[in-house]
């Protein structure tokens, strides 16, 4: 089904008529109330009137992460701060969250490309929605909350965790269709299958999946597992949070970008020249008619590809690609982006510690673990004594390290302290901090 048959089929012609002239009010609002965009488009030296085609888009300047955490937290927006009647937060490369916020307006869009997602991955007005993305500063709960109650769905806010009781509900309330993350799911799966429930038994007959990278080869073994179509979704708070693009769940190869509202590029990530359809570049957004937090030609990091051509599902927005990779070193661990700066922070404040330390990601069964491995200061060395165990001096030490990591990241980490030495150094390059085991397939 599509939600908005009118715009999602439009001629691109007519979208991309109907994006420049967006494109053009949204540069002028801009210019006029938010001085770090007035300051931009005057060094670039471009005015609302030089945008006569959609080319024109290159000669705007580029909004980065940095330039939202600079402005923390309010400083971006284009409205008065009365108006932004809802906030939303993710995680930041300070432990300052990147604030995000929606006008009243803004939510009315964001729920209305929400139900499009909802639509395009098989759901029907009066269906069972089991929404399984976490409710609160996380745009993924509330954003598909209000998106399928503009539906019409039957919405059950379950959030994420508490897996056991999730199963429960989906067994009682039948719901035709879940969000969640990709790696959730399978965790519910393997819920299920311990329980002894056979997979036929399971309501549910599509998944929308997103919020962490996940790969073709995952949705084969989902679909092998459940008789569910999974369907991915693509977001970000910046843009607007889960919404900005969906996988037809009758072809199910590439996410329609809600081009009307969202303007994408793909562009080389170091020359910035526009890559050829099908070619893989970091996705550059820009927001057409967000009100509070508008953005322009926002650098999400995301390397996937786009494909304008027609999609046999009828909708005329280009599709992008399963993202393949990231260009900054952010981790989305189990939807949470944890970058590694988070976790310096953190071990340069103890005394106890070094300032040499390692993150080693991995899949334990279905969800991803974050192992923090930091080296003790060489004091504590014999402290750490021969099976690395410790004592409970040591033992202390761990759990407020844990503490603190938990407290910046929003994840639970898992503290392991290691004798002095016996991490890897620089070798005059880069220092690989990072040990990703995460197998995605
Ligand atoms: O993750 C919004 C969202 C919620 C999307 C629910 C989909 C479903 P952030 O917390 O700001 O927003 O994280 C955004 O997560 O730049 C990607 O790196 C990654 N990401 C989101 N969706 C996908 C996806 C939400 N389908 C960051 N595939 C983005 C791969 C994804 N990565």
């Amino acid at each position: 089904m599509i939600w908005n048959v009118p715009v999602e089929t439009m001629p691109r012609e007519d979208l991309q008529a109907l994006q420049l002239a967006r494109l053009r009010d949204l540069v002028q609002r801009l210019a006029a109330r938010v001085p770090f965009y007035r300051e931009a488009f005057d060094r670039a030296g471009v005015r609302p009137e030089h945008l006569r085609s959609l080319d024109d888009l290159r000669r705007l300047p580029f909004t980065r992460k940095a330039d939202l955490r600079d402005h923390y937290p309010f400083g971006m927006f284009a409205v008065p701060r009365e108006q932004v009647i809802r906030i939303h937060a993710s995680s930041g490369t300070t432990g300052k969250p990147t604030v995000v916020g929606y006008t009243r307006g803004d939510l009315g869009v964001w729920a209305e490309v929400c139900a499009r997602c909802l639509a395009a991955s098989g759901a029907r007005p009066g269906d069972v929605f089991h929404n399984a993305y976490g409710y609160g500063l996380f745009t993924g709960g509330l954003g598909m909350h209000y998106g399928a109650e503009l539906m019409g769905l039957t919405v059950v806010p379950a959030s994420g965790g508490n897996t056991e009781r999730q199963l429960l509900l989906i067994q009682d309330f039948a719901p035709r269709i879940i969000a969640c993350t990709p790696s959730y799911l399978l965790t519910l799966a393997e819920a299920a299958a311990a329980r002894g429930l056979a997979p036929e038994e399971l309501p549910l007959r599509s998944a929308v999946l997103g919020a962490e990278p996940w790969t073709e080869e995952m949705r084969r073994e989902i679909e092998r597992r459940l008789p569910l179509r999974a369907v991915n979704i693509y977001g970000l708070s910046e843009v607007i949070g889960p919404g900005v693009s969906n996988e037809c769940v009758e072809v199910q190869r590439g996410s329609h970008v809600f081009e009307d509202h969202f303007l994408v590029e793909a562009l080389d990530p170091v020359s910035l020249e526009p890559v050829r359809p099908g070619e893989p570049g970091e996705l550059v957004f820009t927001t057409l008619t967000k009100e509070a937090l508008p953005v322009v030609r926002y650098r999400s990091g995301d390397i996937a590809s786009l494909d304008p051509s027609p999609c046999p599902c009828g909708r005329t927005h280009a599709r992008m690609s399963l993202v393949v990779g990231r260009t900054d070193d952010m981790l989305v661990i189990r939807g949470v982006n944890v970058f590694p700066s988070q976790v310096e922070s953190v071990v340069v404040q103890f005394a106890e510690l070094s300032p040499h330390y390692q993150l080693v990601v991995t899949r334990e069964r279905t969800l991803d673990a974050l192992e923090v491995r930091i080296e003790v200061a060489p004091a504590l060395a014999d402290a750490l004594g021969a099976s690395g165990a410790g004592g409970a001096a040591v033992a202390a030490l761990r759990a407020r390290v844990a503490e603190r990591l938990r407290g910046v990241t929003g994840i639970h980490v898992q503290v392991s302290l290691v004798a002095p030495g016996t991490l890897p150094r620089s070798e005059g390059g880069k220092l690989r901090r990072v040990l990703d085991r995460r197998t995605l397939a």
